[in-house]
């Protein structure tokens, strides 16, 4: 598992040289966001449970085919472990966010899920529309710019712009996505 400054340090052994000005000028920036990018961590596992149920009840209402007899989430056990796996995504998320590294998501979550789905017959494609669902709420948390049933969830934080950190947890969450489609 890397993480932001583990990173620089593999890469530059990889080619036997030191850290030079352009990668300690990125970790200079890591650090000088560090503040956001723990508000952005927060703002997504503080709304976790929300963002997971929400975008499993999403897929159920977009496809009536999952909740009946042989569909993906049909019996409780199934509506269990989907559910299970849309928390275990944004949990890694969250950690990916927080490195900033996608090594712990690739590693720990990623890897091999696409042929245990394929294994157990877990419906891929809806497995996917459930990632990008959960990819949109996160990602208007990060930005504070959700707006549920009318009334915004905002967190008590200093304004500022996260877009670049929203831009970093989309791609990891369409990392999920190519990974498992
Ligand atoms: C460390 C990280 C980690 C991951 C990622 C993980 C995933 C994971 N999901 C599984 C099952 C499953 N995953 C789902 C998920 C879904 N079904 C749907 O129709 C939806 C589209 C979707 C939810 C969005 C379901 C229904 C099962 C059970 C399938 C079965 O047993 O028939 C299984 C098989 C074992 C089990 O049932 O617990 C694993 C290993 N386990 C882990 O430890």
């Amino acid at each position: 598992m890397l993480d932001a400054f583990s990173r620089q340090a593999v890469s530059a052994d990889s080619s036997g040289s030191f850290i030079g000005g352009a990668q300690l000028n990125d970790l200079k920036a890591f650090i000088a966001e560090g503040n956001k990018r723990l508000d952005a961590v927060n703002a997504i596992t503080a709304n976790a449970s929300c963002v997971v149920s929400d975008s499993v009840a999403g897929i159920c209402c977009e496809n009536t085919g999952l909740t009946a007899p042989n569909g993906g989430v049909y019996t409780n056990r199934k509506m269990a472990a989907c559910l299970r796996d849309a928390e275990i995504i944004m949990r890694y998320v969250s950690y990916a966010l927080l490195a900033g590294d996608a090594s712990v998501l690739q590693d720990r979550c990623l890897n091999g899920l696409r042929e245990t789905y394929a294994a157990l017959g877990v419906p891929s494609g809806s497995a996917a529309r459930a990632v990008a669902i959960m990819k949109a709420s996160a990602c208007a948390h990060i930005t504070n710019t959700n707006n549920t049933t009318g009334e915004k969830r905002k967190m008590p934080v200093t304004e500022g712009d996260c877009n670049a950190l929203s831009a970093e947890a989309a791609s990891y969450f369409d990392m999920v996505i190519s990974a498992i489609s």
